[in-house]
């Protein structure tokens, strides 16, 4: 299924003059506030969120699994499930393919389907925490880390191989997350598996075209309950510093302890240059992979707004990878990636709103109370209008879920694909 450009004016026209008053009495609440509003719009429409392959399907627990109709089961269908996002929002020009999950089979076809959709390729995943089907050697008992020289090498080969195929596909960095790690005490030497963590990563870096980055995701705990090989900010961000300038750490909002001040870590990394890529999702308690804003709305402003600093005053930080690392286990796949894109323009868009100079001078006077106001009054504002703006000038539908609804998506790609069909991953 493919949604025109015709189509979605078509269903923008019931919507036109409700946001023509909600965005006249904003814009001007705005501007008398010293807002330049057509400058955020745009800042808006050009950000670009990647969705990973893994997504696209009803992901399910531990427990079970219940099936969503439609699911697309080839790498194709996941490009078109992709494409229909970004045609409805026009913020998802991006996608991260996870090997050995999305092996392309014809690389040509692959990428002018890609092409035809306006995607690009963001960050390879590699996949060293499932064995596959004929693998030669287990990972069982961890991979980059492993005390086990031939299953080490053999995931190093894994990482080259995933570079190997993401160069054909013009991605220009990997993301390597690790469930390596130890379920009891004992198990691992700590200080051994951290130096095998590090020389294989050397290795892989070695590996990447002169041009790619490296990610390297952290995670304090799951699927190993006792100790995780890289289980923090801070032991990214050694390996990423021990591997060379390419190599980056990547925050994920669903990989941290509770109550972790995840802004703060987002500020050190870019005061330091590093911080490469970002996971959105929300969690109440672990790596829940909930719906983007759906828990800790002010967490994720807050953490915006460093974003949003970062970008502006740190020139020695990369602009970030971004992409939504979520799961689904009751609700439609695209309609909770919607309400993700939605939740991360709100709190991006909030962010923009942040008086940056009247902050300063608050934190410069110690005026505590000034600069909590300033950060609560960008929060408290609805900004919705500015993301209609934004999808309006870029031709996407003002409203993405009910235009989704309307134009009966799911059914349709129910009727193509069938009702028990199952999306490769996780
Ligand atoms: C596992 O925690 C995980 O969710 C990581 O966040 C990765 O980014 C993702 O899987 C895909 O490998
Ligand atoms: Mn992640
Ligand atoms: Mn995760």
């Amino acid at each position: 299924m493919i949604i025109g450009k015709d189509i979605i004016e078509q269903n923008n026209k019931s919507e036109v003059e409700n946001f023509n008053s909600d965005f006249a009495y904003l814009s001007d609440k705005l501007t008398k506030s010293g807002a330049n509003v057509s400058e955020i719009v745009n800042k808006i429409a050009d950000f670009q969120v990647a969705i990973p392959s893994w997504a696209l399907g009803a992901g399910g627990t531990r427990f079970g699994r219940f099936s969503y109709g439609g699911e697309p089961s080839s790498l194709e269908q996941k490009l078109e499930d992709v494409g229909l996002l970004h045609a409805l929002t026009h913020s998802a020009g991006a996608v991260s393919l996870h090997i050995p999950w999305d092996i392309p089979t014809d690389v040509a076809a692959i990428k002018e389907k890609a092409a035809s959709h306006g995607l690009i390729f963001d960050a390879m995943n590699s996949n060293t925490f499932q064995d596959q089907p004929n693998a030669k050697q287990s990972y069982k008992f961890g991979s980059l880390n492993a005390a086990n020289e031939e299953a080490r090498a053999y995931a190093v080969e894994h990482n080259k191989e995933v570079i190997r195929i993401g160069k054909e596909l013009d991605s220009n960095s990997l993301t390597v997350w690790l469930a390596d790690g130890a379920s009891f005490p004992g198990q691992l030497n700590f200080q051994t598996a951290l130096s095998k963590t590090e020389q294989s990563l050397k290795e892989i870096y070695a590996g990447m075209p002169e041009d790619w980055k490296l990610f390297i995701e952290y995670k304090p705990y799951e699927p190993n309950f006792y100790s995780t090989t890289i289980q923090d900010w801070g032991t990214s961000f050694m390996l990423a510093n021990a591997c060379g300038e390419r190599a980056y750490t990547l925050v994920d909002l669903g990989h941290h302890l509770p109550n972790s001040n995840i802004e703060q870590i987002v500020a050190t990394l870019m005061y330091k240059g590093k911080l490469g890529g970002f996971h959105f999702n929300d969690s109440k308690y672990g790596d829940d992979d909930l719906t983007v804003g759906s828990i800790k709305p002010y967490a994720l402003f807050l953490i915006f707004n460093e974003l949003v600093y970062g970008i502006e005053n740190n020139p020695q930080n990369p602009y970030p990878a971004w992409m939504i690392d979520a799961s689904h286990n009751i609700k439609d796949p695209l309609e909770d990636l919607l309400q993700s894109l939605e939740a991360i323009l709100i709190a991006y868009a909030q962010a923009l709103l942040v008086d940056q100079k009247a902050l300063k001078e608050a934190q410069q006077n110690n005026d505590v109370v000034k600069a909590q106001d300033i950060l609560q009054n960008a929060y408290r504002t609805d900004v919705r209008a500015l993301l209609r703006a934004a999808r309006l000038q870029t031709g996407a539908a003002l409203d993405p879920i009910s235009t989704y609804r309307n134009l009966k998506v799911r059914e349709n790609l129910i009727s193509e694909r069938g009702l028990n069909v199952k999306a490769t991953g996780l």
